[in-house]
């Protein structure tokens, strides 16, 4: 019996030590968060319910303006705000035990919170809710009242399904203010638009090409064409067979790790065609460190987008699918759209079933949490803009990076050249950075290439010196290793143009 007591009390000791270990105080609170309306055909299929479910998780990262329910070419004449209330029912119940994992200064957001802004866009489809007579909907008028706010803060549009509630809205600022004022309103939409579901995106596109919009372009419902489905589509579609790795989005994966007790068993249905192709709107705004939001060019989890055209003349500010080189799990190179989303893939799932531990009960869950990553003095998930001299060498420190739990770290700086230029053949164009390193990881150091290779014209800098994109990922080794970014932009320079 003693012996028993004594283990016990051992076993408590030691589940105290573990417990112990996570460093609240150490977590970076969110203090810009992006401005979010969700438009969101959500009953025509599971998969808008499940990307719902996922964007909760996040939701102390962002501040959410609305979520509307919307029609789409696959739900033409009825909307269904309560699906949406059921995911977020489940939700409001586990925002305290989500809350034990939230930096201080930015909680989640409660439930009601969350149904207050839950409206119905119009029961019609496509452009049949846009027009002189026609009145705005609920949803409609949020989306106006957002974007009438005194506030310069872009508000993003994240589009799950057709774009009608946004065209209502574009109609009537057209239709009711000055041309001057109506543009100022159209220059804070920030849209990202899982392609065109109904026939008022085309028509957005054509009527306001200034305003900032995300969207694959293909022939209608030609879906495996888009980038999105680089999220998980790979087997319904057969695009890019045998480069992602499709372990952490099959039904068992997520019926392991997601759909558990009480919030994702209650809010996240089985998929049923592929697993949630509305969430990367989302996840291009997800703060890890990775992706700068107002350059869809340079690359997220939630894709990479270019230009359709670079006029300045026109001021066309529609983004369309880029393509990443990425090394596929059967080791051929794929250069694809999609590749631009999948090659994220295993962060981005350890990342979702690392958060639904965090929304369990605390004697039941195994909560990880993110390394806070340091470089050179500089913490936190914001760009770090370096200048650097063509033919000087480089060193950047990140021994200060941390673990809140503790974890051990693993370190891979990497150069991301696409973000870099608009050439196809990357490789050969970009300056190539040889990035060597020491302390486990910590330290890298790498040459800049001479000036005539850093410097040959072909740099977007006035001067022709190219702009290189470096990324530190470190990842722990928590349950449901997580994954915390940096990008480091390097700016070359030429000696002339440092020393005039
Ligand atoms: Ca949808
Ligand atoms: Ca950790």
């Amino acid at each position: 019996m003693a012996i028993l007591i004594g283990f016990t009390i051992l076993w408590t000791l030691a589940i105290q030590v573990v417990a112990s270990v996570f460093n609240k105080s150490m977590l970076v609170p969110f203090h810009d968060k992006p401005r979010v309306f969700i438009l969101s055909d959500i009953s025509n299929e599971p998969d808008d319910q499940e990307s719902l479910t996922r964007y909760l998780l996040y939701s102390n990262q962002f501040q959410t303006e609305g979520i509307v329910a919307v029609t789409s070419t696959w739900l033409t004449d009825e909307v269904h705000p309560e699906a949406m209330m059921s995911v977020i029912n489940a939700y409001g119940n586990v925002t305290s035990n989500l809350n034990r994992h939230a930096p201080l200064g930015s909680p989640y957001p409660s439930g009601d919170h969350v149904r207050s802004l839950v409206r119905k866009g119009a029961a019609t489809y496509g452009m049949k809710a846009v027009g002189k007579d026609i009145p705005l909907s609920d949803g409609g008028k949020l989306l106006l009242e957002r974007l009438q706010d005194e506030t310069d803060e872009p508000l993003w549009v994240l589009a799950w399904g057709g774009t009608n509630v946004l065209a209502q809205v574009l109609y009537k600022i057209h239709e009711n203010y000055f041309s001057t004022k109506a543009k100022a309103m159209r220059s804070k939409l920030r849209v990202y638009t899982i392609s065109d579901q109904d026939d008022t995106g085309a028509w957005i596109r054509q009527q306001y090409p200034d305003i900032f919009y995300i969207s694959s372009i293909h022939g209608w419902n030609q879906y495996g064409l888009a980038a999105w489905i680089g999220i998980s589509g790979e087997d319904y579609y057969g695009e890019d067979a045998g480069g992602p790795d499709f372990s952490k989005v099959t039904h068992k994966w997520l019926h392991d790790n997601i759909q558990i007790r009480p919030y994702g068993k209650a809010a996240y249905p089985d998929y049923a065609y592929i697993m949630e192709g509305d969430t990367p709107t989302f996840l291009y705004l997800i703060q890890n460190g990775l992706g700068v939001r107002e350059h869809p060019d340079y690359g997220s989890w939630g894709g990479r987008y270019s230009k359709v055209n670079p006029s300045t003349v026109l001021n066309f500010n529609h983004y369309s699918d880029a393509a990443d080189r990425v090394l596929g799990k059967n080791n051929h190179t794929y250069i694809s759209n999609r590749a631009t989303i999948w090659r994220w893939r295993n962060a981005f799932q350890n990342d979702f079933a690392a958060r639904m531990q965090w929304s369990l009960p605390a004697n039941m869950s195994k909560p990880n949490h993110h390394p806070v990553v340091s470089i050179n003095g500089s913490t936190g998930p914001v760009l770090l803009n370096l200048t650097v001299e063509a033919g000087s060498t480089v060193t950047l420190d990140a021994s200060a990076t941390s673990d809140p739990d503790g974890d051990a770290l693993t370190f891979n700086w990497f150069q991301y050249k696409e973000p870099g230029s608009t050439d196809w053949n990357v490789e050969a164009q970009v300056p190539q950075l040889n990035i060597s390193t020491s302390n486990g990881g910590r330290l890298a150091q790498m040459p800049i290439p001479a000036e005539k290779v850093s410097c040959d014209g072909e740099g977007a800098n006035p001067s022709g010196c190219w702009l290189l994109h470096l990324i530190l990922e470190v990842t722990d080794n928590g349950h449901h290793p997580l994954t915390s970014y940096r990008r480091v932009l390097l700016q070359t320079t030429n000696t002339t143009q440092t020393s005039a």
